[in-house]
């Protein structure tokens, strides 16, 4: 009876730590693809764009060293926006998409972009940044 009781102890205790590891590895993959779909997908043809939350526009950075108060991409095509800010807290919002991470000073956040439909994408300021808060608009502009 001792023998059935250790079988059964040392049974559970294996099942429980496999079945933790199995739902570990598959918490990790999927955070994973959530926090950078490029490593994810093992795919390193993305464009990498700085955004800059200035009191009241924005600014878009392109790799080139161009800079614009509003951002034309490709379709279909991988970007890495790094968004920070030159003064206070702003925070960068695109509607259509459901996209919104904030901008802080001296401090980069990410947001991955990947459009399919081409077109005009609003972007608006988030967080509530002095008197021009509200006219801080801008336009991505999705070409195919
Ligand atoms: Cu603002």
């Amino acid at each position: 009876m001792v023998e059935v009781a250790k079988i059964f102890e040392w049974t559970t205790i294996i099942g429980a730590s496999a079945l933790f590891i199995v739902l570990s590895i598959i918490s990790a993959t999927i955070l994973l693809q959530i926090n950078n779909p490029v490593q994810a997908t093992t795919n390193n043809d993305f464009v990498t764009i700085k955004v800059v939350g200035h009191q009241f526009y924005w600014e878009f950075i392109y790799p080139n060293g161009t800079s614009k108060t509003s951002l034309v991409i490709k379709a279909n095509q991988m970007y890495l926006l790094e968004i920070t800010s030159a003064d206070v807290i702003h925070s960068f919002f695109i509607p259509e998409l459901g996209l919104k991470q904030d901008a802080y000073p001296n401090y980069y956040t990410r947001m991955w972009l990947n459009i399919t439909s081409p077109g005009i994408y609003h972007v608006y300021c988030t967080e509530y940044c002095g008197t021009g808060h509200h006219t801080m608009l801008s336009e991505i502009e999705v070409i195919s």
